[in-house]
């Protein structure tokens, strides 16, 4: 492979991209018009425009991107997160191109993105999955049934969902027609593909992946954990590597049922297979995701791996270098999403310039980003700004260093959730491991933002006040003197 076209944009794609140019491999960046000027493009060796600015007119465009590939002639694609990733037809075009998708192949990615297909294909390897149905369900007597002999509450969820789509929490008997059919008819609409099928839902649960490589040719291995249960609305804001909660046999049970996941599907490449840990410790395989992950670099940073190396070796058809037996835990790993959202107004978009950027760096921090200062956060993509991810010797090492990278990162011209994630690395719960994917709703409350930005604007004002008086001479302002409006307000 000499040449990798990036399918995609912002930190992931200069993320890709800097491992290539480690490895002598030179880049391609693809863009859309707003992103003309983007870091992505800059850094690439040569950039093509691929469209107008919304995604569906760009990035998600196969045809446009295999386009681009050929006219400058890459032999490989990687696809990053999201867009076009885990699009199974996308990955079959690259391919019968004669490019390499830098991914697991076209029938895994397909496998994968159906709940029922991965339930299925995982059947004869003996891991554990929360009890309900391995087939679509549709009609409600036969739910209701099931419901019972499970008992309730019980999740609907949708076959091609995933990532919490199509995701419904049924308590009681008398809601469950309505509630299926309309989650039914939701999954047709959103998916084109209405099968959904029963779960009994677990309470408080923590979600805990495992990273897996895996090559063509029969070498699987796994690469630990990521403690992913922080998070809101199944959007993840906090992850870290290891997790405070798993024993090392656990650990070990979870990842040889992992690196089933990936032979039950022949995969390759590099994939994350997802649990739910309960509140007695039992573990229940949930998805496999067929992709990078944007969390990935706390796995980096705690097995000392370049997972995107990996990718790229893998699809050159190169045998995996690392053995099971070469792993090992060193250290501690916290990352934080740096969202351009306000969390005091329940993380509300929060659209604008980043007039001030300035990055934290020292010890133990790495910042993955794709914005600079004076750039503006565009309105048609994913509103991450930047993964600040700190690593240390010790849990405490490595959060002591987020909440001092937390301080030194110096943003202005819109809100971030960099408040949040100071809120969480001082939270007694999170700083005692003791949480679950319910720590959002039950610890955060959005006055806390409210009010530290208060206190801020309070001293912010006196500083000004302070410093207007004392150079007043300086500055030539004359002492106050009482308005005309004033004086005839007076004699009224
Ligand atoms: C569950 C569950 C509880 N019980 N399944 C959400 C994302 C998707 N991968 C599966 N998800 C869940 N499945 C059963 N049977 C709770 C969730 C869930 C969740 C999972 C991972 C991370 C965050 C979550 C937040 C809410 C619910």
């Amino acid at each position: 492979m000499k040449k990798i076209l990036v399918a995609n944009r912002g930190e992931i794609a200069l993320r890709v991209m800097r491992t290539a140019k480690e490895m002598g491999i030179k880049t391609v960046a693809v863009f859309s018009d707003v992103d003309r000027t983007a870091a992505h493009v800059l850094f690439a060796d040569e950039a093509i425009h691929i469209g107008p600015s919304p995604s569906a007119q760009s990035y998600l465009l196969g045809e446009r991107i295999l386009e681009a590939a050929k006219q400058t002639g890459a032999d490989g694609i990687h696809p990053g997160y999201g867009f076009l990733s885990e699009n199974a037809e996308f990955a079959k075009q690259v391919t019968d191109a004669g490019i390499a998708f830098i991914g697991p192949s076209p029938a895994a990615i397909r496998i994968m993105g159906s709940k029922l297909a991965a339930k299925d294909a995982v059947k004869s390897y003996n891991i554990p999955m929360v009890p309900g149905t391995d087939k679509a369900v549709d009609d409600p007597d036969e739910a209701i049934k099931i419901a019972k002999s499970i008992s309730f509450p019980i999740l609907i969820k949708a076959s091609a969902g995933g990532g919490g789509k199509g995701m419904r929490v049924v308590t009681h008997e008398g809601e469950l027609k309505e509630q299926m059919e309309r989650a039914i008819s939701e999954a047709k609409s959103a998916f084109g593909d209405g099968s959904v099928f029963i779960e009994k839902y677990i309470q408080a649960p923590r979600h805990i992946e495992i990273q897996v490589l895996a090559d063509n040719h029969g070498n699987v291995i796994h690469l630990f954990e990521r403690e992913c249960s922080i998070q809101r609305r199944h959007q993840k804001v906090v992850e870290e590597a290891p997790s405070v909660v798993l024993t090392p046999e656990l650990r070990e049970a979870m990842g040889n049922c992992a690196i089933n996941v990936a032979r039950s599907c022949n995969y390759s490449g590099a994939g994350t297979v997802e649990f739910l840990l309960d509140e007695d410790k039992n573990f229940y395989f949930l998805e496999m995701n067929t992709r990078l992950q944007v969390e990935h670099p706390v796995t980096e940073m705690i097995t000392g791996v370049d997972l995107v190396a990996e990718q790229i070796r893998i699809a050159r058809n190169e045998e995996l270098q690392i053995k099971q037996s070469d792993l090992s835990i060193s250290g501690h790993a916290l990352e934080l999403r740096v969202y351009a959202e306000d969390p005091a107004e329940n993380f509300m978009p929060s659209i604008g310039t980043l007039s001030t950027y300035q990055i934290p760096k020292g010890p133990g921090v790495r910042v993955d980003d794709g914005y600079a200062e004076g750039m503006e956060i565009p309105i048609y993509y994913d509103p991450m700004i930047a993964k600040l991810i700190t690593y240390g010797s010790t849990r405490e090492i490595a959060l002591q260093r987020m909440i001092r990278a937390i301080d030194e990162y110096y943003i202005s011209g819109l809100f971030t959730t960099l408040p949040f994630g100071r809120f969480v690395m001082k939270n007694e719960h999170f700083i005692n491991g003791n949480f679950t994917t319910n720590f959002v709703n039950e610890h955060f409350d959005p006055a806390l933002i409210k009010e530290e930005r208060k206190e801020e604007a309070e001293l912010a004002a006196s500083l000004a006040v302070y410093l207007i008086e004392k150079n007043k001479k300086k500055l030539r302002i004359q002492p106050s003197q009482p308005s005309i409006a004033w004086k005839n307000r007076r004699n009224h």
